[in-house]
Parts: structure tokens; sequence; C-alpha cells
């Protein structure tokens, strides 16, 4: 019979071969013809597969929320310098999700991995918070540097009244909401934040896949790259300078 020669490249998200490409075997046609969002194709192109309507509309959420957080944040701050050295839209951007990380942004896959051992293991909240603490390690997911007790991160609040309205289990938002609220007794700023509470709606064989691969930071990087796009072109447009910090604002120390 025919053999064939081994391919160099294996790959099963999407197909360019024929009269239209298909994501995960879906035609770009019927695609349009159902009105696809951006949430379907990452559902087919990322979890390989129609994502139900209450799953969609919540990644659309979480794309839409996390688009941008201000000037100030460390993503917008480096797309922000390297646009006021003149540097091209891609170095800018770049920049700027070069810093998406464990304590930027990037603590959605950590807060999966973390909240799914600590449920699996049957662990109460308290026991959990100091057993990361003995561990040495911050809970991914809980703090913020403005966000607290008292000035809530509003994201957290629409997509918390979402999941609780429309996903048919709650169980990993209902254990980060309790984390939370020990963490809470221990100081105002570590609240639940955006990256545990998008982790704390994914059902368990959803996150068993999730945690092995690790894909869950594509959420925020995807999202935030509207934004840092954003700022890249905003401060072409207002033609700001070459950005030199402020030497008072450096401690020189030996
Ligand atoms: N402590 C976020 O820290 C931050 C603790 C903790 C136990 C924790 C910190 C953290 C986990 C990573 C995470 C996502 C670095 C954040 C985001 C997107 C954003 C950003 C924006 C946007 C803030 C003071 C004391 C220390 C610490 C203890 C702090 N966090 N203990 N578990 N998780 N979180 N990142 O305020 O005894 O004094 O040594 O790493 O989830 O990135 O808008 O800005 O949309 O752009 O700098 O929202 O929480 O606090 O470092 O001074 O710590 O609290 O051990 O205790 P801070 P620190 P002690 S959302």
């Amino acid at each position: 019979g025919r053999v064939r020669v081994p391919t160099h490249v294996v790959s099963s998200i999407c197909d360019d071969r024929g009269e239209e490409p298909t994501y995960n075997g879906v035609s770009m046609s019927e695609l349009m013809q159902g009105d696809a969002t951006v949430a379907d194709a990452i559902g087919l192109l990322w979890f390989k597969r129609r994502l139900p309507g209450y799953a969609t509309k919540f990644i659309e959420m979480c794309v839409v929320l996390c688009a941008d957080h201000g000037p100030c944040v460390s993503g917008a701050h480096n797309t922000i310098v390297t646009a006021r050295a003149g540097k091209d839209l891609i170095s800018s951007l770049v920049s700027g999700l070069l810093t998406i990380g464990p304590r930027f942004g990037g603590a959605i896959d950590g807060a999966a991995q973390y909240f799914k051992e600590a449920v699996d293991e049957g662990w109460e909240p308290d026991e959990f918070v100091e057993k990361m603490k003995k561990r040495g390690i911050r809970v991914p997911g809980i703090g913020h540097r403005i966000k607290s007790k008292d000035n809530r991160d509003k994201r957290v609040e629409l997509l918390q009244r979402y999941a609780r309205t429309h996903f048919p289990s709650t169980r990993y938002l209902d254990y980060a909401v309790e984390v939370e609220g020990y963490t809470l007794q221990k100081a105002a700023n570590l609240v639940l934040n955006v990256d545990g509470c998008i982790v704390g709606m994914f059902t368990k064989v959803e996150i068993d896949s999730i945690v092995k691969i690790g894909y869950l930071n594509g959420l925020f990087v995807l999202a935030r790259t509207i934004g840092l796009i954003g700022h890249c072109l905003d401060q072409k447009r207002l033609g700001q300078p070459l950005y030199r910090h402020p030497w008072d604002d450096v401690l020189y120390t030996k």
C-alpha cells in the first residue's frame, strides 16, 4: 500500500486547504450564518468545541472587562514608554504584553491550579491560605494594588453576578469567595481579583485539562492586547515626547 511520509507538523485546530478555512471543522460560512462572535472563535480554536451560550457570553465579558485598566498598570506603562521612544505598534504592544505574569494579569492559570488542588483535597479556605503561606506562595487571584474591601473591583462583581445567574455550577467561584472572606481578615486589599474570579467559573472537568495545559492566562493576554494597542495609538495621536522618569521620584541609595 501507499506509505505516508511522516509530517513535520501536526495541527488540529484550523484547516485552510479547502474552499474556505474551517475552525475545528466548522466552516467560515457556517460561522457567519450563526452570527459567530470572537468567543465562538476562541471556543473552536482554544477549547476545540462549540461552547454553550452562557460560556461564550462569559468569555466576551472577560474580554470587554479586562481590555484595559488605565495607563498606570505595568503593561500599559511599558507600552506607553515604548511608544514614546518612537517604536512601532508591535514593539510597543509586545513590551506591554511581556509584563503579564504571576503578579500582573497572569495569575489565572496559577489560581486554577491552586484552587483546584484545594477543592480536590477538601481543604477549608483558611487551611488552604495558611498552607500557601507555609509554602511561601501568594494565593494567585487574591490581592490588588488599588482595589480593597471598601473599594471593590466592579469587574469582579459583574462577572460574579453573571456566573451566579447563568452558570450551572459556581463551585470554584464559591470557594474563591470563601478564600477571599478569610484573606480579607488579614488585609483589606486581599480581595478576590479578576484573575481569581475568571477561574472560578470553570467546572472540575474543564479545570483538569485547563490546568494541565495552562491556557487561561490567554484570556487576559487577548483582552489586554486591545487596551495596549489603544494606549500605543493614543500616545502617537497625542504626539507624546520621549519619556524620562523624574529624578525626584527615584531614591538613589548605596
Ligand atoms: N499578600 C497583586 O500586592 C499583588 C497576597 C498576600 C497571600 C496573596 C499581590 C499578589 C497574587 C497575584 C495576582 C493579579 C501583587 C492581580 C491584575 C490586573 C489588574 C491590575 C491593576 C489590571 C498586590 C502586602 C502583604 C504581604 C504579602 C501579602 C499580598 N498578596 N498574601 N496571598 N495573594 N497577588 N495578581 O498590594 O506579611 O507584609 O509580608 O501577588 O493575583 O494584575 O489594575 O492594577 O486589570 O490591570 O503590592 O487588575 O496581591 O502587596 O506585595 O505589599 O504585600 O500582603 O505577603 O504580607 P501588593 P504587597 P507581609 S490583578
